[in-house]
């Protein structure tokens, strides 16, 4: 007997738990995993876009060459489209949401907003990407999907997950019953569950942060850096810096060993970097079923209230207890504005 048990059968057992469930949210599921080894194997093939061809040449087999951010969009607003389990996309790729018009998804239960390759500055140079999704419950009552369906805050999410594509690749997803990850393996093709019910530690010493940026973060982020880069033996600092500038990546780390992503606000990001819809709500709705937090520094980032589908947010996530360190330093040096040090 195998012991391997795969999303597909892990979505199915989950679904019975239901009763009354009529399967929706699972196909959506399937459906994103279904895109995401789609991309899984163009993101592999990246590396050799010299032998098969370059962005905007026709390859070997006559197709035009794309982006992989764009192939990566295109995969998955294709997948969520024929479903029929979702009405519309909200997607960092496109200015716009996208309404799915077909009798079958007009009349669907859900919205999902989606960053199709996250880090994709990170493409060419053969380090990890991700793929971010998060699912809502429609707002409106039938038709076509609005953007008031995805203007809703993240404590409303019912779904969330990544996929990062990194030395394997790995999905991760939460329905709001702790969180469960899946690992690709390549010889059967299907993701099998590798890392049940993850938990992230409480405090960890590892911080992950942009800091090219540091003159002009926020006094309380300053202070906060130089916390962690101390030294202290009772509380094991200094602490280790870590960061790749692949979100997904930084943050998939952070959850299995610990650790604090922070994105705050910068001279070029006045409001932050990350977007809420589809970076932040699903990011933080995994972490805290894993046991962590996230805020924007100072309040809860699924209860922030959203009102553009690309709005922006700073973004400190992780292990609890560094949270909320970081956060009594954003708030003691709240008042002193940032200057260039
Ligand atoms: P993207 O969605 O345009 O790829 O931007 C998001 C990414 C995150 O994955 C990453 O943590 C961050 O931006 C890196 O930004 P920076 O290069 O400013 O440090
Ligand atoms: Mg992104």
């Amino acid at each position: 007997m195998s012991r391997v048990k795969t999303l597909g059968q892990f979505i199915i057992e989950k679904q019975a738990e239901f009763p009354f469930s009529k399967g929706e949210l699972s196909r959506l599921l399937r459906d994103i995993g279904i895109a995401s080894k789609i991309v899984n194997r163009e993101v592999n093939k990246a590396g050799l876009a010299d032998i098969l061809g370059d962005v905007g040449e026709i390859n070997i087999q006559g197709e035009n060459v794309k982006k992989l951010d764009v192939f990566a969009n295109e995969q998955f607003i294709a997948a969520l489209s024929v479903g029929g389990e979702c009405c519309a996309i909200a997607s960092e790729e496109n200015e716009h949401i996208i309404t799915i018009d077909n009798e079958m998804s007009k009349n669907a239960k859900y919205v999902v907003a989606i960053d199709p390759l996250d880090g994709s500055s990170n493409i060419d140079v053969n380090v990890s990407v991700g793929t971010i999704f998060s699912i809502y419950r429609r707002t409106s009552l039938a038709g076509l999907g609005t953007n008031e369906d995805f203007f809703q805050r993240g404590t409303e999410q019912v779904a969330a997950g990544y996929v990062i594509y990194g030395s394997s690749c790995m999905m991760v997803y939460t329905t709001g019953k702790g969180v469960n990850g899946f690992t690709l393996d390549p010889s059967i093709g299907e993701f099998c569950l590798s890392h049940p019910q993850m938990k992230t530690p409480k405090m960890a010493k590892t911080y992950s942060i942009n800091e090219g940026n540091y003159v002009h973060f926020p006094e309380g982020v300053k202070k906060y850096i130089k916390y962690c880069q101390e030294e202290d033996d009772a509380t094991n600092r200094p602490y280790s810096s870590r960061y790749i500038g692949s979100g997904v990546a930084d943050i998939h780390r952070n959850l299995l060993t610990g650790g604090i992503y922070m994105y705050p606000t910068t001279a070029k990001s006045p409001k932050g970097k990350l977007r809420l819809l589809y970076e932040c709500n699903p990011l933080a709705f995994i972490i805290e079923q894993a046991g962590g937090k996230a805020t924007d520094g100072t309040k809860r980032i699924m209860e922030l209230d959203i009102s553009e589908l690309h709005q922006r947010t700073p973004l400190f996530l992780g292990s609890s207890e560094m949270v909320d360190m970081a956060g009594e330093y954003m708030n003691t040096y709240a008042e002193v504005p940032t200057k260039n040090d």
